[in-house]
């Protein structure tokens, strides 16, 4: 069989050709052995004595799971001595980290480890990174130096820890995915080109949030759960993981369309997802694959925003479906 490219392989080429600044192929190395030592640790789990739920809660008020913090450590021991990463903003931290005497110039935003809460039903979870430069450097780094759009981003991406751990990846030319051998603990090139299904007939979805939802997505799914006999005129299925890197990789894999949209549960939150770290590189991966990712209303990295922690709608996936569901919310 023949060799197969490492990470740090890839990762090289793109540098060697231009494609990748070198000091990101080091930060992404590095992302890379976050995501082995929170691999091994997710498959140890109650042997580790790492499940359950911590006595504090995070910026978001949410409880913490000990594996979110134990992540949350991996990734800042990791980055911190790169020398590349100013400045870290994470779910698990009030406000940005700023790497002590840091010269590099970039930011790193995480979702340490997403989906925690199906950690101890041993359902597949992820960490989500996203890349952006410092625009002062490491000078005098505030926590508004993060706010850019998430079309600012240099580099995105996810690792799903599943029966496989497999990262998914993307600096602008297109996304990749490296599956972890166990055995060597190298991450290897499975994926070169991932493409999403412009069309699809499956969604993911919470339906329990029916009630909820406001009138173009309420049309849309039940034009889907009409199927053949309904407008649609084609049967459609559906699916919810419960941890959104879950949902996503299978969508990267065979098309589907991903939606945690506004509702009226809480008409105080624009969505339960968090631009910054969750919807804006998956939003970049999505987009790179081919696909499309959306409020509803508007271009998720289009939106400036205004807090690191700030929470947004998502509809994301297969580029017909997204387009028809925005469609709909434009009184299409
Ligand atoms: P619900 C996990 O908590 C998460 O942030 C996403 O990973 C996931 O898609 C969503 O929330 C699940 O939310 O309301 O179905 O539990």
């Amino acid at each position: 069989m023949s060799e197969r490219v490492s990470l740090l392989q890839h990762l090289t080429q793109a540098a060697r050709a231009g494609q990748l600044d070198p000091a990101l192929a080091l930060v992404v190395q590095q992302i890379g052995a976050a995501s082995r030592e929170i691999s091994a640790a997710l498959a140890r789990s109650a042997l580790a004595g790492v499940l359950g739920a911590m006595d504090s809660a995070n910026a978001s008020g949410e409880t913490q799971k000990k594996l979110d913090v134990l992540s949350n450590d991996a990734f800042m021991q990791a980055l911190s001595w790169t020398g590349a990463v100013a400045g870290i903003a994470s779910e698990e931290l009030d406000g940005a980290y700023r790497v002590p005497g840091a010269s590099g110039g970039y930011l790193v935003l995480l979702d340490p480890l997403d989906g925690s809460s199906n950690i101890d039903v041993n359902i597949s979870v992820g960490s989500i990174f996203s890349i952006l430069r410092a625009p002062n450097g490491a000078a005098g780094l505030t926590d508004s130096d993060f706010l850019q759009p998430g079309s600012r981003q240099v580099l995105a991406g996810f690792t799903v820890y599943g029966p496989a751990t497999v990262m998914v990846l993307s600096f602008g030319h297109g996304v990749q995915g490296f599956t972890l051998d166990p055995v060597s603990g190298e991450f290897l090139l499975t994926q070169p080109d991932i493409r999403i299904p412009e069309r699809t007939s499956e969604y993911a979805i919470n339906a329990s949030n029916q009630r909820w939802w406001q009138p173009p997505v309420q049309r849309y799914v039940s034009e889907c759960m009409a199927g053949k006999e309904g407008p649609r005129g084609r049967d459609f299925n559906m699916r919810w993981v419960g941890s959104m890197v879950g949902d996503v990789y299978r969508l990267l894999t065979r098309g589907g369309i991903f939606m945690y949209p506004r509702d009226t549960k809480d008409p105080a939150k624009p969505g339960k997802l968090r631009l910054m770290y969750e919807a804006n590189p998956i939003g970049y991966v999505v987009e790179q694959a081919g696909g499309a990712a959306s409020t509803g209303y508007e271009r998720i990295l289009d939106m400036q925003p205004e807090k690191i922690h700030q929470r947004v709608a998502v509809i994301l996936g297969s580029k017909e479906e997204v387009d028809l569901v925005v469609s709909y919310h434009r009184g299409g």
